[in-house]
């Protein structure tokens, strides 16, 4: 079993991943008993075979006020929890990456907030797990830091142990200049993800921001896509996330799954076609746009319930932030006018649930669904317009899908949309909606094979080999 390193790295684990959260939820049941859960999610999926084969460790908090479990072993992989009280929680987490940061990285589709006591606590808590990371990788380790809560990492943890070799991931857009530089910690953060050895963005575009920042901000002079510091270089470069695509294909095989999407179906009372969206309640999906569209279709008589229903899935998310609070309000009172003008006794127009649902029934949600409508406003991927295609084995249905989301450059069959454009997603979702059948096949057919090519082990696979590190953990 791999423990504690000591602070020189000569125990310890090979392969270290930081990020946020930890892959596992912690349960506590009514009787007060803790046991921990596999979380969902892509990064967990791409990364746990792989942990747990070469006895990796993965840091990161548990998801609970200053609650600090000792490290333990779960199936080969050990798990580090990172403490944050309630200060932290406000000032790092809600705050500075989820009021600063999670906007401003987003198109500023919401004013970011900048306050100086948030980026204190952003900077100390990143110390914190860099000084983690720091003690549980061993001498020559590869350290993999995740996302825009931990930018500060990649630098600090260059400090405390210059013999590891960093990558960084950014699963969320990296936005141009003319928004970065509203930052005041501009510098800090560009110097802190120069810290990695491999900066990995969901597009080229995010790569190429960033380089053009280095220089303009820093004063660096790029070669491509590489900086020079000193004797280190640092690469950015595009890792496009996907799914494991094997899984959600096999999963809405499943007669269990077959039964209930034919269920749902039959309660929604068996319209001609089903919309549906699945998202966090996000004020960056775009799903107030999309209820726009969807309302002026019904008044225009268009679209007729109970012929046409959607279904709109809502994951409640960071519901202390002022403005998921002030969404949510406005997603549900738009709900509640469509429904209240279109709806039937009985027969909704839009079925809205607000509460995350089980993979099953997720799946049986994307086999149910005609069309799925996907339309960030900004979204640096987007993992379930790849789900949908990934459980649509019989390549029937049809994918809206907004051309500001990552996957739009993927899934180019999908009906792209501007979600800004009302009038353009209108006729997109009759376009959808109307389609033959085998013009809908053809599309479907070609982002099936687009989303089997590329599953989320490809991309592991493709980041750590540009690191050095072959599928088998040994480096070239
Ligand atoms: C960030 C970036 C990037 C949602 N509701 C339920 C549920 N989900 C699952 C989906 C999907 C995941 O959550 C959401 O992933 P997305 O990619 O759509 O969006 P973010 O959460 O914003 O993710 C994004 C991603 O990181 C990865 O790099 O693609 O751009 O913003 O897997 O299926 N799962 C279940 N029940 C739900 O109710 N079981």
């Amino acid at each position: 079993m791999t423990t504690h390193s000591d602070p020189d790295g000569s125990s310890g684990s090979e392969f270290v991943v930081v990020a946020n959260r930890l892959p596992l939820d912690r349960v506590i049941d009514d009787k007060g008993n803790t046991s921990w859960r596999r979380s969902p999610g892509g990064l967990v999926t791409a990364l746990e075979p792989f942990m747990r084969e070469h006895n990796g460790a993965w840091i990161g908090w548990s998801g609970a006020e200053d609650d600090v479990p000792e490290p333990f072993e779960n199936d080969g992989m050990l798990l580090y929890p990172v403490a944050l009280s309630g200060t932290d929680i406000t000032n790092y987490y809600e705050g500075f990456s989820n009021a600063t940061l999670w906007p401003v990285y987003h198109d500023s589709v919401v004013p970011a907030e900048y306050h100086r006591g948030w980026w204190n606590t952003y900077y100390e808590v990143n110390q914190r797990f860099a000084e983690a990371a720091a003690k549980q990788a061993a001498k020559g380790a590869f350290v993999w830091v995740n996302d825009y809560q931990l930018q500060l990492v990649p630098a600090m943890l260059r400090q405390l142990r210059p013999d590891v070799k960093i990558g960084f991931f950014l699963h969320i857009p990296f936005p141009p200049r003319e928004l970065f530089a509203q930052i005041p910690w501009r510098k800090e953060i560009l110097r802190g993800l120069l810290g990695a050895d491999l900066i990995g963005f969901q597009l080229p575009g995010g790569a190429a921001n960033f380089i053009r920042l280095c220089r303009e901000l820093l004063g660096f002079k790029p070669q491509g896509n590489s900086v020079t510091i000193g004797e280190r270089t640092v690469h950015a470069s595009a890792f496009p996330i996907s799914i494991d695509t094997a899984t959600f294909s096999a999963l809405a095989d499943k007669s269990s799954v077959r039964a209930r999407a034919e269920k749902i179906r039959a309660d929604l009372g068996r319209p001609n076609k089903i919309l549906l969206g699945v998202d966090r309640l996000d004020y960056t999906k775009g799903i107030a746009n999309r209820l726009e569209a969807f309302e002026e279709l019904l008044e225009a008589g268009q679209l007729k319930v109970p012929d046409v229903v959607m279904v709109q899935v809502a994951t409640p998310s960071r519901e202390r932030v002022e403005q998921y609070r002030v969404l949510r309000e406005d997603i549900e009172r738009r709900v509640g006018r469509i429904n209240g003008s279109y709806a039937n006794v009985g027969v909704p127009a839009v079925h809205y649930i607000h509460r995350s649902v089980d993979r099953e029934e997720l799946s049986a949600l994307y086999l149910a669904a005609d069309v799925m409508v996907v339309t960030p406003l900004r979204d640096g991927m987007n993992l379930v317009a790849k789900e949908y295609v990934a459980s649509r084995n019989h390549n029937h249905g049809a994918l809206v899908l907004s051309e500001f989301a990552g996957a739009a450059r993927e899934l180019r069959q999908a009906y792209l949309v501007n979600p800004y454009d009302v009038e353009g997603m209108k006729q997109k979702f009759m376009t959808a909606l109307t389609m033959s059948a085998t013009e809908n096949q053809r599309r479907m057919a070609a982002m099936r094979r687009q989303v089997q090519r590329n599953d989320v082990g490809k991309w592991a696979g493709s980041f750590l080999a540009a690191m050095g590190i072959k599928s088998d953990g040994s480096r070239s």
